[in-house]
C-alpha cells in the first residue's frame, strides 16, 4: 500500500510552524475569570451565528490546538473496514455483535479494532461510540474478541507485564454494558484507546510514532495524545456512518475520565457527532483551568502527572491558568448546538463537578446564537435527578467509575436528543 496524500497531510499538518499572532504563554494577557466565548482575542464582539462560525469558532478551534491538545491531525483519505467475526445472536439473542478492523494508513500505521453491538431488527440505530481504557476484550466474554497487542496499563484485569491476556476477558463489562444499551434500543461501538496511542509518554509508538522525526526541534504543539484518542474515535465515526444498521445523524461520543475528556474534544473536532457525553472528566476535559474548586484537580498537577495528554504549549500555564487564552466552555461551546452532557459524582470532586457546571453555563451564549433561549439549567439540579436542557448536566452519589446506571442516564438525555 502505498501513503497517501492524506497520510502525508497529516504528518505536514502535524508540524505547522507556530503562527506569529499566538504567542508563547508570558507574552498572553492575564484573566483571571473565564474568557467570555463570544468575544474574539483582538475584542470584537460576536453577535451572530453567522460570525460565530466564520471566526470565533475557527479561532477557538485553533486557540485549543495550538495552546492545549496539539494540531488536529487530518482526515485520512480512506478508512477501509474488514469484519473480523459477526455473531447475529449475540446479547441474549437481541442483538448482533461484530468487530471491525480498520485500516486507515501505510500497513506499519496501527489499526483500530471497533467493538460494535447492534440491536436486532431495529436498524437503522442511534449509537454510542467511544473508546475504552483496556481492550475490547474487557468488556464481551466472547472468545473471538480481539486481544490488545499494543501496551496496556498493568491494573486493568489479566495484565502482564503491560500485555492483555485472556485472563481479562469479560471482566469489565459493566463500563461499557453492551446488552443494557442494545436493549435500551441503541447500538454501541468502542475501541481500546492505547491502539490508537498507548496511554504512556516519551515512547515512539502508536499514532505519534508515524510523525516524522525532527531532530532536536521539540514541536510545542505536537499532536498529544488525548488529541490523538479524538481523532480515533472520528476514524470510528468513518465507519459508523458507512454502516447501514447504523444511523449516520444519531451519534452520541461518550468517555470516562481522561477518555471523557478525550470524548469532549471528539464532539468538538466533529460535527457528524451529534450528542457529546464526557463523564467524570475534569480537568482538562469538561473542568475548568481556571478552577474554584480546592479538591479538583490543576492544571500544574496533571501537566506534571501527565505530560503526553496535552502538547509541551499546556504545561507553560500550570504557574498562571489565568494566561491560558480560553477556558473550556470555548470546548463545550464549539459544539453548539449539539447536545453536550455532562455527568458526575458527589464523591468525585477531583473531576469538578461543580466547576463542570460553570463551564457548562458560560458557554450558554454560543447555544443561545443558534435559538435555544434557555440551554442551560438555572442552577446545579439535584442529585440523581438529570437536567435534560440542551447543555445537560447530572451528578449521583458515589465515586468516580462509569456503571450501568450512568448508562441509563446517556440513554435518557439520548432518548430526548437523538430520537
Ligand atoms: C486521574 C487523572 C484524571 C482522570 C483520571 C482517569 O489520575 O488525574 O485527570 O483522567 O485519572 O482517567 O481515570
Amino acid at each position: 500500500m502505498r501513503l497517501s496524500l492524506a497520510a502525508l497531510g497529516t504528518l505536514a499538518m502535524t508540524v505547522a510552524a507556530t503562527p506569529a499572532d499566538l504567542p508563547p504563554a508570558d507574552k498572553l494577557p492575564s484573566a483571571a475569570e473565564f474568557p467570555d466565548v463570544l468575544t474574539m482575542r483582538d475584542g470584537t464582539k460576536v453577535a451572530t451565528k453567522k460570525d460565530w462560525e466564520e471566526k470565533r469558532r475557527p479561532e477557538l478551534k485553533e486557540l485549543f490546538q495550538h495552546y492545549m491538545y496539539g494540531r488536529f491531525p487530518a482526515r485520512p483519505e480512506k478508512v477501509t473496514a474488514k469484519i473480523l467475526f459477526e455473531d447475529p445472536k449475540a446479547l441474549g439473542g437481541k442483538g448482533t455483535l461484530r468487530e471491525v478492523e480498520l485500516t486507515f494508513g501505510p500497513p506499519e500505521w496501527p489499526k483500530i479494532y471497533l467493538l460494535v453491538a447492534t440491536p436486532n431488527g431495529k436498524a437503522p440505530a442511534a449509537c454510542f461510540v467511544g473508546p475504552n481504557f483496556g481492550g475490547n476484550h474487557l468488556l464481551a466474554a466472547d472468545e473471538r474478541v480481539r486481544i490488545p497487542t499494543a501496551w496496556v496499563p498493568d491494573r486493568y484485569p489479566g495484565v502482564v507485564k503491560n500485555r492483555a491476556t485472556a485472563e481479562g476477558r469479560g471482566k469489565q463489562s459493566d463500563t461499557w454494558p453492551l446488552r443494557q444499551v442494545v436493549d435500551a434500543g441503541y447500538a454501541v461501538a468502542t475501541f481500546y484507546c492505547g491502539d490508537v496511542q498507548p496511554d504512556r509518554p516519551n515512547v515512539q509508538e502508536g499514532m505519534r510514532a508515524t510523525l516524522p522525526a525532527v531532530k532536536g526541534l521539540p514541536i510545542p504543539d505536537e499532536t498529544a495524545t488525548i488529541m490523538w484518542w479524538a481523532w480515533g474515535c472520528h476514524r470510528a465515526v468513518d465507519f459508523l456512518v458507512t454502516d447501514t444498521r447504523i444511523d449516520p445523524k444519531r451519534l452520541a461520543v461518550a468517555g470516562h475520565s481522561r477518555l471523557g475528556k478525550t470524548a469532549l474534544l471528539a464532539g468538538a473536532f466533529d460535527d457528524r457527532i451529534a450528542v457529546v457525553i464526557p463523564h467524570q472528566s475534569g480537568c482538562g476535559g469538561a473542568g475548568p483551568s481556571r478552577s474554584k474548586n480546592p479538591k479538583a484537580e490543576t492544571v500544574k498537577r496533571i501537566t506534571t502527572s501527565f505530560p503526553h495528554w496535552f502538547c509541551a504549549n499546556f504545561s507553560a500555564f500550570g504557574d498562571d491558568v489565568t494566561k491560558i487564552p480560553f477556558d473550556q466552555h470555548g470546548l463545550v461551546a464549539i459544539c453548539a448546538p449539539r447536545p453536550v452532557l455532562m455527568t458526575n459524582a458527589e464523591e468525585d470532586q477531583w473531576a469538578n463537578p461543580p466547576g463542570q457546571f460553570d463551564v457548562l453555563t458560560a458557554a450558554a451564549p454560543a447555544y443561545k446564537l443558534y435559538g435555544d433561549a434557555h440551554p442551560v439549567a438555572d442552577k446545579v439540579p439535584a442529585e440523581g435527578k438529570l437536567s435534560d436542557a440542551r447543555l445537560g448536566y447530572f451528578i449521583r452519589a458515589g465515586k468516580h467509575a462509569m456503571t450501568p446506571d450512568d448508562w441509563k442516564v446517556y440513554v435518557q438525555f439520548a432518548d430526548k436528543w437523538l430520537k
